[in-house]
């Protein structure tokens, strides 16, 4: 058990060694970094139970005060051991150092600190209601935890994503059952030895392991669990959604995107550039917010073009432990085939390819590992599948546009509606048109700047309803109204 390399549930505050397990594959070059010990019906049974009596008996009757001094003491104790959280992220995934440095681990005790300090602040809603016979009444809010909280997360940002859901939860006195992807379960694994670590009291925090479609059901579809909140694909959501139906419980989604930048003649182009280059390649494609769709206006577009296709080809692609590397492998096997065919369906839909299109050779062990080229595509119509369909690989299409008017009508040609980035030096024009595209997120001139409490999430089949800052709070607290009658005399 002591071997950090195979994985284990954590239920009740203990680690549990199950009867499955499965290969978990480093994707660099294919090896074995250990077992992933999954759960069983009876765990999750037994996570449920141990999660409600820890609700209503321990974690759940703390104060604010006690519950975010051990969540920052989570915190603290990841930044002790940050190099353990990159090395296990890096083996699961195959990110870059300089990422795993500069976003995801940093975001995962930011997540804690963020949320353990916002809920100190709540406020609550008040209203004196004046009654026809001059009495009044006061009503006021009360928030109270939703009680078992079943959150269930995806591998492209596996701490930053988990983390981002598990710190308001339990901020908000909930307990939670954290099932995180079958390919990234190491960094949840640290997290559980931390929460062990630091005290928070059992069953508060457990870790269910597994498959999502072996184990999910028993999860979404538990009647002692209160909310689901879930990352992951859209086709996996519309799952959920009718696996939990039953139970009619809350439901937080965040599902995939197809997102849209453009570029206006009047934007800095070599900021553009850039910016377009670190939104299509950033994690190998692999962020839900990544840009696939890439629209520039006419007078700039050869030019534009030109200087996407450098930056794509000076990327370095490599180790993830050398400091110059930018890309890593995709996550998995799977993934790559997946990436790999849509590669395919751009060429057999006519596509020109400036850039990429294949998987980079090493000849060294990369080979079995599931490494690919960054791409850059041109010359299909937007209705094509390639321009439809989430890849979620290192790879955008670009083409050209006359006016404003025309490209947010194509840009929000599309089922899903998260993010979209608008490249313009005009001011007026960056209002107006960030206003009109039908997503949850905009950004101007820039991408993937985080505001830990600024509403995220995504409209039409990229999700339902809105995580960060109060938006969090909300969600996972349940607003309870009280009104006392003050009688006039
Ligand atoms: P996925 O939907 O395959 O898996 C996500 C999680 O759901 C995993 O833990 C998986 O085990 C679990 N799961 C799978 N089937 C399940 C089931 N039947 N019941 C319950 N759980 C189940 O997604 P993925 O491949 O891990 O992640 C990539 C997808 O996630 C992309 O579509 C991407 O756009 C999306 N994503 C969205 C956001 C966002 O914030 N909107 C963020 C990250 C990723
Ligand atoms: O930054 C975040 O809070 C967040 N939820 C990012 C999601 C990225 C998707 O892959």
């Amino acid at each position: 058990m002591s071997n950090i390399q195979d994985l284990y549930c954590y239920v009740d505050g203990e680690f549990v060694e199950t009867r499955q397990c499965f290969d978990n594959i480093n994707p660099v070059d294919g090896s074995k970094i250990g077992d992933i010990y999954q759960a069983d019906k009876p765990l999750i049974d037994q996570a449920v139970h141990a999660a409600r009596h820890a609700q209503q008996h321990s974690w759940g009757k703390m104060t604010v005060n006690q519950r975010c001094a051990l969540l920052h003491k989570v915190a603290d104790r990841m930044a002790e051991r940050e190099q353990e959280f990159i090395d296990a992220e890096m083996r699961d995934t195959g990110k870059s150092l300089h990422q795993l440095k500069t976003i995801d681990i940093p975001r995962g005790t930011a997540n804690f600190r963020t949320f353990a300090d916002m809920v100190k602040f709540q406020g609550g809603e008040t209203f004196i209601t004046e009654q026809a016979n001059g009495d009044k009444a006061l009503n006021y809010t009360v928030n109270k935890p939703l009680g078992v909280v079943a959150i269930i997360s995806p591998w492209n940002l596996p701490l930053l994503l988990a983390t981002w859901k598990i710190a308001p939860a339990m901020a908000c006195g909930n307990s939670v059952i954290v099932k995180p992807s079958e390919e990234t379960s190491s960094t949840m694994y640290l997290l559980a030895q931390i929460m062990d670590e630091v005290g928070i009291p059992k069953g508060a925090f457990n870790l269910i392991l597994g498959r999502g479609t072996d184990i999910g059901d028993a999860i979404t579809a538990h009647t002692g669990i209160n909310a689901v909140t879930f990352t992951g694909a859209s086709k996996t959501g519309k799952h959920i959604m009718n696996s939990a139906a039953n139970t009619v419980k809350p439901l937080s989604f965040e599902l995939g995107g197809k997102n849209a930048a453009i570029v206006f003649a009047d934007a800095d182009l070599a900021k553009a550039v850039k910016g377009v280059a670190r939104s299509t390649f950033t994690n190998c494609g692999q962020v839900c917010l990544c840009t696939e769709k890439v629209y520039v206006q006419r007078s700039i577009f050869a030019e534009f073009v030109d200087g996407l296709k450098r930056e794509a080809e000076n990327i370095t692609i490599g180790y993830p432990t050398d400091e110059k590397v930018f890309m890593g492998p995709l996550v998995s096997q799977a993934h790559q085939q997946k990436v790999l065919a849509c590669y395919q369906l751009a060429k057999d839909e006519g596509a020109t390819f400036i850039s990429g299109g294949g998987v980079p050779k090493f000849n060294d062990e990369r080979d079995n590992g599931y490494f690919i080229e960054p791409t850059i595509i041109t010359d299909l119509d937007d209705t094509s599948r390639t321009n439809q369909e989430e890849i979620f690989g290192p790879i955008c299409h670009v083409s050209v546009f006359d006016d404003e008017d025309e490209v947010l009508q194509r840009a929000n040609n599309t089922e899903y509606g998260l993010a979209a980035s608008i490249w313009t030096e005009n001011l007026s024009r960056a209002h107006r048109t960030a206003a009109q595209l039908d997503v949850g997120l905009v950004w101007v001139n820039t991408w993937f700047l985080r505001d830990l409490r600024t509403p995220f999430g995504g409209m039409k089949l990229s999700g339902v309803g809105r995580e960060g800052g109060q938006h969090s709070l909300g969600f996972y607290s349940e607003p309870s109204n009280v009104c006392i009658q003050i009688d006039q005399q």
